[in-house]
């Protein structure tokens, strides 16, 4: 297993829903170790950075104005294989198809109103959290319970 990070973002429907400290809830008591996390509704500009390899899709244009809508949660979050493990906790991209226990199988039903946002693959997660975050805002820290969590 490899040490990795991604970017997790509750979307603004989720933050509407009052479901911030549900999804943190989960990721932590995963085992997962918080990095940053800011609170803002994102521009346009940066929804469409964000979504850029989309810009071609139908609902490009709706998504972006969703995503640029109202106050998303955005994050990093650290851990062995966090990339991939999230998006098993997170659920499909369709929430019909999501199974019950995961994050979108939980709380949603369109593809278009589906929770969260999590890094797919290494190379969008660097991209992604170089895009929403600073450097100096994404905190190192040492975390006292890791060797109850890691052999
Ligand atoms: P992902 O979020 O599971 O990685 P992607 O295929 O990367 O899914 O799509 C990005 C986001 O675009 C989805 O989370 C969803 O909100 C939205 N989306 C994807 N497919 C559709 C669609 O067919 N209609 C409307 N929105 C869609
Ligand atoms: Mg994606």
């Amino acid at each position: 297993m490899q040490r990795q990070r991604t970017f997790l973002m509750v979307k603004p429907d989720a933050v509407q829903r009052g479901l911030v400290g549900e999804i943190i809830c989960r990721f932590e008591k995963r085992g997962f170790k918080m990095l940053a996390l800011k609170f803002f509704t994102p521009t346009r500009a940066l929804a469409e950075a964000h979504y850029a390899e989309h810009k071609e899709r139908p609902f490009f244009g709706g998504l972006c104005d969703f995503l640029s809508s109202g106050p998303v949660c955005a994050m990093v979050w650290e851990g062995n294989n966090v990339i991939s493990i999230a998006r098993t906790m997170m659920g499909v991209t369709k929430p019909e198809l999501s199974a019950p226990g995961t994050i979108r199988g939980d709380f949603g039903i369109d593809v278009g109103r589906n929770v969260i946002h999590g890094s797919a693959v290494p190379e969008d997660a660097v991209r992604e959290i170089a895009l929403w975050f600073k450097p100096e805002e994404v905190c190192e820290w040492t975390r006292t319970m890791d060797k109850h969590i890691y052999e």
